[in-house]
């Protein structure tokens, strides 16, 4: 089964995507997601430039094999776009398996450990009433898990939070936005916003909220402290992921649990904060922490030590990377949750999927491989624009985690 053509497709229905493409001798086409948001077109131009010229002729069915060709062949290992690359290739080598045996990915994973795959949703509001209202509907479309992001009274900019009635988009095209942040307003709100929600919905309803690297460790601890009270499914990237030693500082003032790894792209990026118990769930992804070979070995790692599963899954990982998702947490032994942002209407044409979504959860369905084609004569009617993830500043001006 030798690969014979690879080529990458950038396009943008309604935000931006990088695909890979790879054929087979037999005429099987497999799929990719190689999205870096913000930086696309260094993903495209590494894989085209760099990785699609050492493919033509290999075996498909070599994955892992593949995998180390690529990770100890560069010299220049890890890294966002090196990983993001490599993940893509992975993928698109998963799939091709399963459409050459006929088996949904899953299978060839060690098949499904549950029957569907738990999801939470995002709410957000630009007020407290209007976040109330958001998690209402999500609850009426049958979500069980709602992450919980508001603006502050009086204007910091909260991660998370959209604006009007469009839902919540990290990528703005156009030119870069500058937001501007302050910790404390911040801290003294959201126990007060978890409070209101508790007492709104009730005991059973599993609350997340998203800090997104912006607290100092001591700071974070004082959040999840507070937070205790209304019981949080979980407290997200509290303090910026480079500073393992941070989430123990945490971890020794707070019950609150901690869910950490959407920018991993390594098992060494986690390895010390999962094998230490300082975090309770992972949320690398397959898209960014080298494809569902490396995400596994993650995941095993993790299992030793109780951590969970809880992968990234926001609108800029493509519908292949979400299916990949589906397939892993359908298939791994601790899987908690994964993240769901719908994607647009019009993304949902360009990558037709097998997926689907009913009562909280959702199924990767059963066709071969990972079950999401991409129309590439669609995709070329949403040509690549530019778009930048904002970034936040403190009131007086100094650059701040965003
Ligand atoms: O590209 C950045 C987004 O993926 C990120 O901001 C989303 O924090 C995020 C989340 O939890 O989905
Ligand atoms: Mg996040």
């Amino acid at each position: 089964m030798k690969i014979t053509d690879a080529k990458v497709i950038v396009c943008s229905p309604g935000r931006n995507f990088v695909t890979l493409q790879l054929t087979t001798e037999d005429g099987l086409v497999g799929w990719g997601d190689a999205t870096l948001n913000g930086r696309e077109l260094a993903v495209a131009s590494y894989l085209s430039d760099h990785v699609l010229p050492l493919l033509a002729g290999r075996d498909a069915r070599r994955i892992e094999d593949t995998w180390q060709f690529l990770y100890r062949g560069a010299y220049w290992r890890r890294g966002p776009v090196t990983m993001a690359a490599i993940a893509a290739v992975d993928l698109a080598l998963w799939d091709l398996l399963g459409k050459s045996l006929n088996v949904p990915v899953y299978r060839l994973l060690g098949g499904a450990c549950r029957d569907r795959v738990r999801v939470y949703a995002h709410a957000t509001g630009e007020n407290v009433e209007a976040a109330l209202a958001s998690v209402a509907a999500l609850r009426a479309r049958g979500y069980n898990a709602i992450r919980v992001q508001c603006q502050v009274p009086g204007g910091t900019d909260v991660y998370g939070v959209s604006h009007g009635n469009q839902p919540y988009e990290p990528a703005r095209a156009g030119a870069l936005q500058e937001t501007v942040w302050e910790t404390e307003p911040y801290l003294r709100f959201v126990p007060k916003l978890f409070a209101r929600v508790r007492e709104e919905f009730g005991p059973e309803l599993a609350l997340l909220h998203d800090a997104h690297h912006r607290l100092r460790p001591m700071e974070a601890a004082r959040l999840g402290h507070s937070l205790e009270p209304f019981d949080l499914f979980w407290l997200e990237d509290p303090t910026p992921a480079e500073q393992p030693d941070g989430y123990r500082l945490i971890r020794r003032h707070t019950t609150t649990p901690l869910a950490v790894g959407e920018v991993f792209n390594s098992i060494h990026d986690c390895r010390d904060l999962i094998v230490q118990r300082s975090i309770d769930y992972i949320r690398a992804s397959a898209a960014h922490a080298g494809g569902l070979s490396h995400l596994r070995k993650i995941a095993q790692l993790a299992e030793l030590h109780s951590v969970r599963t809880g992968c990234h899954g926001a609108t800029d990982l493509s519908p292949v990377a979400m299916a990949a998702a589906l397939h892993f947490g359908l298939s791994v032994p601790n899987f908690a949750i994964q993240e769901h942002m719908p994607h647009t209407a019009e993304t949902d044409r360009v990558f037709p999927h097998a997926y689907r979504f009913a009562d909280g959860a959702m199924h990767p369905g059963e066709a071969p491989g990972l079950g999401v084609d991409c129309n590439e004569a669609l995709a070329a009617q949403f040509p690549y624009r530019p778009a930048y993830l904002p970034v936040a500043r403190l009131a007086d001006g100094t650059m701040h985690d965003w």
